[in-house]
């Protein structure tokens, strides 16, 4: 569904896992602030929302989207972290370059998430102007940092589910 039609922070939230013992890393990219401090407000709000303590939240920032893939992986690797949320926002320019960084940074954090078996959350926005991200950041069509973070408490709860799983012998 295109996220034209759909608002971000509308969520199913049945059989959600207990997240007050999970520890969480947020990496923000501080190009278009205005978009990425949305985002990350929208995703640390719904972490607490959703039972996880301040404590728990650790943030750290990157120059650009780009970057985001190393923060991540930083994160991702220390053995008292669960999941990791990247958030970024990259606007369509004159030139491709948004293009080139939208790829890798999708390609990096799957890499990362596969790397270490932890949720590893894209929150990042891909619009082609400041409105279209507006709108997403807090806007008419709700917040992709709140989606992001329930994409990672989700994911905890999938991860929970398969590794405590026992076959009726
Ligand atoms: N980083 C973003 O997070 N969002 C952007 O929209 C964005 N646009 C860029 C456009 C150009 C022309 C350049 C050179 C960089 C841009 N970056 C952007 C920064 C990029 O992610 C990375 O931090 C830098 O390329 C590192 O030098």
């Amino acid at each position: 569904m295109a996220s034209e039609h759909k608002n971000l922070s509308v969520f199913s939230t049945e059989n959600l896992p207990n997240i007050s013992p999970y520890r969480f890393g947020i990496v923000v990219a501080e190009w278009n602030s205005e978009v990425t401090e949305a985002l990350f407000d929208g995703a640390y709000q719904t972490l607490i929302q959703y039972g996880a303590k301040a404590e728990n939240i650790i943030r750290g920032n990157v120059p650009g989207s780009f970057e985001l893939s190393l923060g991540a992986n930083w994160f991702a690797q220390r053995n008292d972290i669960d999941a990791v949320i990247a958030i970024g926002c990259v606007i369509q320019g004159e030139t491709k370059h948004n293009d080139y960084i939208n790829h890798a940074v999708a390609q990096g954090l799957t890499n990362v998430g596969l790397k270490t078996g932890k949720p590893v959350i894209f929150g990042v926005l891909t619009p082609n102007n400041q409105q279209q991200a507006l709108d997403r950041a807090g806007g008419v069509h709700g917040n992709k940092g709140d989606e992001a973070a329930m994409t990672a408490i989700k994911m905890l709860g999938l991860q929970k589910q398969v590794y405590s799983f026992q076959f009726k012998v």
